[in-house]
């Protein structure tokens, strides 16, 4: 519960966009490439610095490894601070290698776990040279078919490895455990809901905690009753905020079920604790990319700003007489609250847009990088490239 203005609380406000969400993004049947995609990290960074002009509340950006890896992490980190941007949530990547097809930390051959987790261990050594404070795990490591392989075996080797990282972590980095109930395994994934996680981070230590991604449930689970648990233990580590109507689908954040957004900024503004880390993780698959991120982070600021209009006290009062209805009505009343003015007066205050999305497609940049950086590249670069 902040002592803030909701004004105050909200120029506070800071959301860490995905540098895979400016690039190419696709599903199985196909990677659809947009005039003035970014050739590299280097552009993903631009854009990333476009969305913090215009909103003036996503100053950081989460990369991924190794679709962000350049020879000189020096020069990476200095790009990113002249566009005023600091380098957010490291990723490492061990969905993708042909080795990690049975799993990665969790394979059954130790060599395959050991090249798994000599990448997590580089990728401290990558945070550290980019000013980054967090490792944000996401493990596809699972199985298709029962009998495929020992369901507590594989834990085992989940933790061996992960305490290894855990006992190598530098004092100023946490780590974020993702979880996600299914795909690319589908029968066991290893890392399948919060308790799992959470059992992993009480077993590693204080610095690991859990990252909720809303696309990774099943249809029907109370993500913001999750949020409740998780904040009350202390172990709330960060969101992957997107949308989903179906499965993973990764839509614009606040676009399918803008209410269960609310409902979690509700409990993050209502918790005596901070505000963990709030990442965007999307997939612009058909639309326009850098407008899709600005959309998102007015999106995730209208969700807060809504959310710190609550009544506490209406709410509280309700709540202790039993009054279901009055309860519910405090949230209503605040979720329908047009917070539009309030969002244009704070992002003005701190020198950015008032309507950040009619001020990119006036700014011209789109049309800018287009014309510098060309239609389409021969070959769909896939996922995050
Ligand atoms: C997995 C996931 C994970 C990322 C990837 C891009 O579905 O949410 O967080 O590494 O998307
Ligand atoms: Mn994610």
């Amino acid at each position: 519960m902040t002592d803030l203005t909701p004004e105050q609380a909200l120029s506070r406000l800071e959301i860490e966009t995905p540098s895979w969400g400016y690039g190419d993004s696709g599903t199985r049947f196909a990677t659809f490439q947009q005039p003035g995609r970014p050739r590299d990290v280097f552009e993903r960074l631009d854009d990333a610095a476009e969305v913090q002009r215009l909103t003036g509340t996503a100053p950081s950006v989460a990369l991924h490894f190794p679709w962000d890896q350049v020879d000189d992490l020096g020069a990476l980190r200095a790009h990113a601070e002249q566009g005023g941007l600091r380098i957010g949530a490291v990723n490492p990547n061990l969905f993708q290698d042909p080795d990690y097809k049975l799993g990665s930390i969790t394979h059954p051959d130790a060599g395959v776990r050991r090249k798994a987790t000599d990448h997590l261990l580089e990728c401290l050594k990558i945070a550290e040279e980019l000013g980054s404070t967090a490792q944000s795990l996401w493990f596809a490591d699972g199985t298709n078919y029962p009998g495929q392989d020992d369901l507590v075996g594989r834990r085992r080797r989940l933790l061996e490895c992960l305490g290894e990282v855990y006992a190598a972590l530098p004092e100023d980095q946490e780590l974020l455990v993702e979880y996600k109930l299914f795909e690319p395994a589908f029968y066991a994934t290893d890392l399948a809901d919060w308790g799992s996680s959470l059992l992993v981070c009480q077993k590693l230590g204080e610095r690991a905690r859990v990252l909720v991604d809303l696309g990774h449930h099943a249809q029907g689970t109370n993500v913001e009753q999750i949020v409740a648990l998780l904040g009350e233990e202390g172990r709330l580590g960060g969101f992957h905020f997107n949308n989903r109507k179906y499965a993973d689908d990764d839509l614009i954040v606040g676009s399918v079920n803008p209410f269960e957004l609310f409902l979690i900024f509700c409990e993050l503004a209502g918790s005596e604790h901070p505000i963990p880390r709030l990442t965007i993780d999307q997939a612009h698959n058909v639309e326009a990319k850098v407008e899709a991120m600005v959309l998102s982070v007015v999106n995730i600021q209208e969700a807060y700003a809504k959310a710190l209009l609550v009544d506490r006290d209406a709410l509280a009062a309700a709540q202790a007489a039993g009054d279901v209805l009055a309860g519910h009505s405090a949230l209503l009343d605040a979720y329908r609250t047009d917070v539009r003015p309030l969002c244009a007066k704070v992002r003005a205050g701190l020198g950015a847009a008032e309507d950040p999305v009619a001020a990119l497609r006036a700014s011209g940049y789109v049309e800018k990088i287009t014309e510098e950086r060309g239609a389409t590249a021969a070959v769909a670069g896939g996922w995050g490239r």
